[in-house]
């Protein structure tokens, strides 16, 4: 696919206000640059699958420029950073979506989505064209794409055994800093204490926080077994990001250009979904044989808790008449 002549010659125009400092999407030969920022490291599953199956499907009109581990953006910044034509693209969360647009809490909620087939079929059809509607309408932040991000399991320091909410008392639970993370935290009845992705490693083996709850793959990426003892099976959340794209960017490309940009993201989530879960699935044996204890707790009690303490808060109160039906009449 090429760039149309006049199209060109607009970029140009564009790439002399940039040396200006005034635009913030850059363009080099007549290539967009997609700016991406993410708290996550380079070898994190999303980060590969954006770096090559996104990054070669657009690579004849677009140069993708991923920026890891917060050094462009700090975590919970970038779907501001968007909307304000600071950056291009990120991995988002229904979290930090559910901070500027309260109906997104409804995805925050533990134990809502089944698996990575259900949250799939939730965001491909009715559920996530509305959803990601009110995301442009109201922030002008595209949403691209749904991903698997894996299941979230907690992972400790110390050899106590956590089967219930009620053994999770008193214990300093590293959660993400926004207020659907914290909510989740007490809901699992730990006590939730907000830290930055980046410094969890350090958290965890100075002893500042007691654990942290993420995703098997990434406990495995940022080595957190290297400084906890055990991981409890909760599968609290089924957790999912997606891939937010500039708006205003998504405007100034032609049909052609946009439907690549769509596909593009499609495929690098589907592969970076079916990786993760693949990845999954060995995981258990890999900490195990790091000298880890891996248990299920009685989840039930884990389940009736949280959905209890969702219905019952405030975040309920934003969600949109009849979606909790919806999402749980998916199949
Ligand atoms: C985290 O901070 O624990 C978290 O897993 C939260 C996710 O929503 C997401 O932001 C993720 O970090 C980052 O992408 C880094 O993996």
């Amino acid at each position: 696919m090429s760039i149309s002549f006049s199209r060109r010659i607009m970029l140009s125009a564009i790439a002399a206000t940039a040396l200006a400092g005034t635009a913030t999407t850059a363009f080099s030969q007549d290539k967009i640059t997609l700016r991406m920022s993410t708290p996550a490291t380079e070898t994190d599953f999303r980060s590969q699958g954006l770096a090559t199956v996104f990054a070669d499907g657009v690579s004849e009109f677009a140069t993708y420029e991923p920026h890891y581990n917060d050094t462009l953006f700090k975590q919970g910044t970038e779907l501001v950073a968007i909307a304000r034509g600071n950056l291009d693209m990120s991995i988002t969360s229904a979290q930090e979506l559910a901070k500027l647009i309260p109906e997104w809490s409804i995805f925050t909620a533990g134990y809502l989505m089944r698996d990575p087939e259900h949250q799939r079929m939730v965001f491909e059809g009715d559920i996530g064209q509305e959803m990601y509607q009110l995301v442009e309408e109201k922030l002008g932040v595209k949403l691209l794409s749904v991903m698997y991000f894996g299941t979230r399991q907690l992972n400790l320091r110390g050899d106590m055994t956590i089967n219930t909410p009620e053994d999770l008392a008193g214990v300093n639970l590293r959660m993400p800093g926004t207020d659907a993370w914290q909510f989740l935290g007490k809901a699992l009845g730990a006590n939730p204490t907000p830290m930055a992705f980046t410094e969890v490693y350090t958290g965890l083996q100075t002893g500042a926080i007691d654990g942290q709850d993420n995703p098997m793959p990434t406990d495995k990426d940022k080595k957190f077994y290297e400084v906890t003892d055990q991981i409890v099976l909760t599968g609290h959340l089924v957790d999912m990001n997606f891939l937010a794209f500039s708006k205003s960017v998504w405007d100034d490309m032609s049909e052609d250009q946009q439907a690549t940009v769509m596909q593009a993201a499609q495929d690098a989530s589907a592969a970076i979904t079916a990786s993760i879960v693949d990845n999954e699935a060995q995981l258990v044996a890999f900490f195990e044989g790091e000298g880890l204890k891996v248990y299920t707790p009685d989840v039930a009690s884990f389940r009736a808790r949280a959905q209890k303490m969702y219905l019952e808060s405030d975040f309920s109160k934003d969600w949109p008449d009849g979606l909790l039906e919806r999402i749980n009449a998916v199949k």
